[in-house]
Order: C-alpha cells, then sequence, then structure tokens
C-alpha cells in the first residue's frame, strides 16, 4: 500500500494531514483499491493496472463518458455512477511514472454490494441497474470511444490466447489440467458459434459495460448504482447479459472448491432477466432477442478460457491466492457452462416470456 508511487499519486488528491486511515478494499482482481478515511468523509482512490489497460484510452473514454453522465444526473436527477472526482478540470486520473492511472471517487457511505446472492430481488435490481446504464449507453456515440483492452470479449482471440498458453505451458501444470483441457474442447462450438455470429455484422455495435458482474453494482439508499467503467467500449449486449448470467446465478463464489456447488439458478436467470430487458428490450434488435443465451455460454466459456490460460501463464493477469486458484476458477466456469446446457430449454422458455417471442 505504500511506495514511492502510492505516496506520490496519494498527494495529488489528498491533503496527508486530514487522512485518518487507508486501506485495501473490495475484491477486484485487476486493480488495486483503497478506501480512503479523511476527517469526516470517505474516497475510494484506484490505481488503474497499466498492464492491462490501455491507460490512454482509458484516460479518453473517461472524460466523455463523465460529461454525458454528470449531463444525465443534471436532466433526470439520477446518479447513474459514483462521481469521479477531477484533479483539474477535466482531468480524472493522475499518471505515475510507470504509467498506471490513479484517481479518487466518491465513496457512497453504508452501501452494499454483492459477490454472490441468495435474495432474487437483488438479482432482479442488479440487473436492472445494467438495463438502464445500457439505455443510457445507447444514447452516446460509441464511435467517439476507443478499445481500453483490444479484442476484449472477442473469443476467436480468446481461444487463440489459449491454444498459445497450452502449447507453451509447463508439463505439470497441463497433467494437473487434462480434465479442464478436454472440456475446453468439448465447449469448442460454442466459442465458433458466437464468432460465427460477430464475424456476419448481424449484431448491432453499441458501447457496452463490459464487466457487468454482480459485485460490479452498489446499493445505496434503494438506489443502484453502476461502477467500473474502465472497459466501457465498443461491444455487444451479448456479453453483458452474459455477464450477469455468469456472476447472478451460481450460489457459489468464482473460486469455490467444492465443484457441486455451483449450479444454475433459474430463479436467478428469470430475476436478471427481467431486470434487464424490462427495461432494454424495446431497444434490441431480433438478432440480439435470439442471441442472449448464446452470449451467456460465450462470456462463461471465453472466462474459462482465460482463467485456464493464465494458469498456464504462470498466473500473471489475475490476482492469485495459492497457484491452483485460477485452474479452480476455471472450474466453476466450466461447471456453470454445463448447467446451462442442462437447462437451457427452461432458460429459453423464460427469455420468450419476458420478450414475448
Ligand atoms: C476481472 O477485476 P475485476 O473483478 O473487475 C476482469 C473481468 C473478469 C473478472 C473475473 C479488466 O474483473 O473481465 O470477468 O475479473 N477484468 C479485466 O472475475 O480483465
Ligand atoms: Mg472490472
Amino acid at each position: 500500500m505504500t511506495g514511492v508511487d502510492f505516496e506520490k499519486s496519494f498527494v495529488q488528491f489528498f491533503n496527508a494531514s486530514e487522512i485518518s486511515d487507508v486501506k485495501p478494499f473490495g475484491n477486484g482482481h485487476i486493480n488495486d483499491t483503497y478506501l480512503v478515511k479523511t476527517t469526516g468523509e470517505a474516497f475510494i482512490f484506484q490505481k488503474v493496472n497499466q498492464n492491462v489497460f490501455d491507460i490512454a484510452a482509458l484516460v479518453h473514454n473517461y472524460k466523455i463518458l463523465n460529461k454525458f453522465v454528470e449531463a444525465y444526473q443534471r436532466e433526470m436527477g439520477i446518479s447513474l455512477t459514483p462521481r469521479i472526482l477531477t484533479i483539474e478540470i477535466g482531468d480524472y486520473h493522475f499518471i505515475d511514472k510507470d504509467g498506471a492511472a490513479w484517481r479518487k471517487v466518491e465513496f457512497l457511505p453504508e452501501s452494499k454490494s454483492y459477490d454472490i446472492t441468495t435474495d432474487t430481488a437483488i438479482s432482479f435490481a442488479a440487473a436492472e441497474a445494467y438495463g438502464k446504464f445500457q439505455v443510457f449507453l445507447n444514447t452516446l456515440d460509441v464511435e467517439q470511444f476507443q478499445d481500453t483492452i483490444p479484442q476484449f470479449h472477442h473469443l476467436e482471440n480468446r481461444m487463440k490466447q489459449f491454444e498459445e498458453a497450452l502449447n507453451n505451458a509447463p508439463k505439470n501444470l497441463l497433467d494437473n489440467a487434462a480434465p479442464e483441457i478436454g472440456q475446453v474442447e468439448k465447449f469448442k462450438s460454442v466459442g465458433i458459434a458466437i464468432t460465427h455470429l460477430l464475424n456476419t455484422g448481424k449484431l448491432p455495435l453499441r458501447l457496452s459495460h463490459y464487466d457487468t458482474k454482480l459485485n460490479n453494482i452498489i446499493f445505496h439508499e434503494s438506489q443502484a448504482y453502476v461502477i467500473d467503467l474502465d472497459t466501457v467500449m465498443q461491444g455487444s449486449v451479448l456479453f453483458d447479459f452474459g455477464d450477469m448470467v455468469r456472476t447472478f446465478t451460481s450460489p457459489a463464489a468464482e473460486d469455490e472448491p467444492d465443484i457441486e456447488k455451483t449450479i444454475f439458478r433459474l430463479s436467478h436467470f428469470e430475476a436478471l432477466t427481467n431486470g434487464y430487458l424490462g427495461v432494454l428490450k424495446n431497444e434490441l434488435t431480433a438478432t440480439e432477442k435470439q442471441n442472449l443465451l448464446l452470449g451467456a455460454k460465450a462470456i462463461i466459456y471465453e472466462q474459462a478460457l482465460r482463467f485456464l490460460s493464465d494458469y498456464f501463464n504462470g498466473n500473471i493477469y489475475y490476482k492469485t491466492a495459492y497457484p491452483e486458484h485460477n485452474l479452480v476458477r476455471c472450474r466453476t466456469q466450466l461447471k456453470l457452462l454445463e448447467e446451462i446446457f442442462i437447462g437451457e430449454s427452461k432458460a429459453v422458455d423464460i427469455l420468450n416470456k419476458v420478450l414475448n417471442l
């Protein structure tokens, strides 16, 4: 938490004499997040990982996005996301000597977020917040935004990266992951199907959130706020719907070692589908509506590939707590994918009902 970069960045935003406490905060796998308490107030202080994000693109996107978020709040009286505080007019980030970006964000006191939930009302409300956020994003010009991570939700790219990781993996890791390698092969058709669909050009390119995990929604005073806008970029709603299915429908943590605990709960699928599509369905095209479940399968498959690739690469992308952590994460994704295939016809019925298809 300390170190030269931390100190130098910290003083850009805070008056050290007013600080009462600084501690790590949240469960992000990529960025470093701290809760900073000052006399009377608290803030989120965050370091955006320069090894993962194109920082210039990220800084560019935030400037545009914030302008519209603030205008939306002024006009509609609704805040979509906690405020990001400027260091100078229009400047939200401080770039340190290594190229990482630091920022200060409003902290909503007594707010709650959930890694997993048993409450379908929470799944509904979180999905509705993402739906409203997408309605807002639909009003912006996608062409103005840059990719903060090139080819992020791009299965062709992810499958290629996986093949490379597999080819370069040490023998002992290949042995440990033999069953998972087999399952990845078994589900390859998911990656091929979404790639084919994306390549037909039939999906509209929309500005997307691209990290719609349950814990990227903050509940505060009966309102749900969307956080983590680092991956807002050109994309497809299929992946945003999919990442909700991935993180809302299982009652087990993403890194739960007991594989039996990862299941696909149709009750939460129904809740999130109602919440998200209740506000968004009239803005979606027929192709989008027909492929929402493929989006869910695709992002879960992608996540399995990403975790397993990182395991083979020596755990260089995701923060890990033990050597097999990424392998354990990969297993939950593959189990969830299997469960979705089992529950598919019921899930399609739910989708058709909500979409009046
Ligand atoms: C990362 O750091 P966090 O939790 O916001 C990742 C997501 C993954 C997620 C898996 C930029 O998100 O794409 O879905 O981990 N973010 C990036 O839990 O790679
Ligand atoms: Mg994120």
